[in-house]
């Protein structure tokens, strides 16, 4: 096939082993981190030496990277973002010396994402992610103690504080001046040794308690590709993070930037919109969500899309106990639904 099909591990405490992976048909690389050092650190050569021996070690090859995690002074565009540039292009070439082809980020300030709960029970007995704006209602992190679920506990309240009041003064231009200028400065890095930068959507893709979202919709989309254009600045497309907002045409979205050549990762996963926004992360299935699975794997299809996919988020099925949207049944029946679509699919349009 001409996609590459990936799947996430958290390395060496994953509930979900490499082994195990490698059994999924059709699994090719691995998408995964080093997660014993800081935002702003330099990761260790050994690490990733060891990541990618242990893939190959079950015939699997460490290529995608996710994360970098952008430090939040990078974002903010505090004082000693030169230093902390200089650390991540370091990593950037580090992962290309260990193979990585595919590097993903993003430039949400605080927060990666936002759940209400994490552990919804469907009429089935499987769980899923969810957020509902009735459990956020009248909630304000300036006054309130708020713990949602995924959220950084390392952060103090008072610390999310001093964070969401300087994101409410840099707003949304300062954000994507300081995105500019990360781009300004990683690309050529990225260039030079072969890697794709690819950006991952604000998830949700809209503003959350004030503080600025930018990489949310198609005329964002396309301001973010155009400040650097280069096939090494692109995106991490997740249908998931993109679709819980109504006005966006995922199909459509996925087809544009296909057809540019400008998508370097594909996240898969449907979700379910309410009347309100609300949205339920479901099944893989296009009968099971908002979003229409056949449209967008048909989109990569008619541009012979070769770089990478993940089923992203899964559901807790089977009793599966693990991290949640990242256990291993529902990803790998996410994985063999999409292999079934893209199998049928490329064939149709490779003709
Ligand atoms: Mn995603």
């Amino acid at each position: 096939m001409n996609m590459k099909m990936s799947f996430r591990w958290y390395g060496e405490d994953d509930p979900v082993t490499l082994r195990y992976i490698s059994q999924i048909p059709g699994m090719r690389s691995i998408v995964s981190a080093v997660y014993d050092v800081k935002p702003g650190e330099v990761w260790s050569e050994e690490s990733l030496a060891r990541m990618k021996e242990q893939c190959e070690a079950d015939g699997l090859i460490f290529d995608v990277v996710e994360s970098i995690p952008v430090h939040e002074d990078i974002k903010l565009g505090r004082n000693n973002v030169d230093e902390l540039l200089e650390v991540y292009c370091e990593n950037v070439r580090r992962c290309a010396k260990y193979g990585v082809k595919c590097v993903t980020y993003n430039f949400m300030p605080v927060f990666d994402w936002t759940r209400t709960q994490l552990d919804k029970e469907a009429a089935d007995g499987s769980t899923s992610l969810v957020m509902y704006w009735e459990q956020l209602k009248g909630l304000d992190p300036l006054t309130d103690d708020i713990h949602l679920p995924g959220w950084d506990a390392s952060y103090t309240q008072d610390e999310v504080r001093e964070l969401i009041t300087a994101y409410g003064k840099l707003g949304e231009e300062g954000l994507w001046k300081n995105l500019e200028k990360f781009l300004q400065r990683v690309i050529p890095v990225a260039e030079e040794c072969g890697v794709r930068m690819a950006i991952h959507p604000d998830d949700p893709p809209y503003p959350i308690f004030g503080l600025p979202r930018i990489i949310t919709c198609e005329a964002n989309l396309d301001r973010f590709l155009k400040l650097y254009d280069s096939p090494a600045n692109s995106l991490c497309l997740c249908t998931g993070s993109l679709g819980c907002a109504a006005f966006n045409d995922i199909p459509k979205l996925v087809r544009k930037y296909a057809a540019m050549d400008r998508i370097a990762f594909m996240h898969i996963r449907n979700v379910k919109l309410m009347d309100d926004g609300s949205f339920e992360e479901s099944g893989h299935l296009s009968c099971k969500g908002s979003i229409d699975m056949y449209e967008v794997v048909k989109a990569l299809a008619e541009n012979n899309f070769d770089g990478y996919v993940r089923p992203d988020h899964g559901r807790m099925i089977w009793g599966e106990i693990g991290k949640p949207g990242y256990g291993l049944y529902d990803r790998a029946l996410g994985a063999t639904y999409l292999n079934g679509l893209f199998e049928a699919l490329e064939k149709e349009y490779s003709k």
